[in-house]
């Protein structure tokens, strides 16, 4: 089981599914997706540990069946709107070169509006992956996950962040004891 450490938060009107916890947007893996629900207004923020510089950003979109797909889309950095953007309905990496770089810590994605005509659409549906790329190249955003010896970390870690993003001040502790138990009984 993995489990990461990217802090990536579902703005408070989302409907969070645990079984697709956020932090797959910045895995590095782009055929690991996270389900955004609505998908019209769908808004998260990644959160790095440090600044960083970014020339391009890109989106890997899930294209499947009846999942609505994100149409136009705003990027926030520390606030200030880096980039407003149309994407494609359409599978693969979709980048945009930013008019000039942009320095942020926090980056916001806002799903302002989705594609029409996708039959039966249920008005949710997923992206894979969000990259922002420096100056060589390389995705500062990506955060791959670590392994861990077991169990349930990965939901155990989403429901934490579920928890604390609802509410800051609430105490994991019990889940906390309760895996770190479970771990100690299986190794
Ligand atoms: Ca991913």
């Amino acid at each position: 089981m993995t489990v990461s450490d990217a802090e990536v938060a579902a703005a408070k009107h989302m409907r969070v599914n645990p079984k697709t916890p956020f932090f797959r947007v910045v895995d590095g893996v782009t055929s690991s997706w996270t389900a955004l629900e609505p998908m019209t207004g769908a808004e998260f923020t990644i959160r790095l540990k440090a600044p960083v510089t970014v020339h391009s950003l890109a989106v890997w979109q899930t294209v499947s069946g009846r999942l609505a797909v994100a149409k136009d889309v705003v990027f926030v950095g520390d606030g200030k709107e880096i980039l407003k953007t149309e994407l494609a309905n359409k599978r693969g990496q979709q980048k945009v070169a930013l008019l000039q770089p942009a320095t942020f810590k926090e980056l916001t994605l806002k799903v302002i509006s989705e594609h029409a005509g996708i039959a039966e659409s249920q008005g949710w549906g997923s992206i894979s992956e969000v990259e922002g790329f420096d100056k060589d190249g390389n995705n500062v955003l990506a955060s791959p996950p670590r392994s861990v010896p077991r169990g349930n970390a990965e939901e155990l870690m989403a429901t934490y962040r579920a928890v604390k993003t609802d509410r800051p001040h609430a105490s994991c502790v019990h889940d906390l004891h309760r895996w770190l138990h479970e771990s100690q009984n299986e190794t």
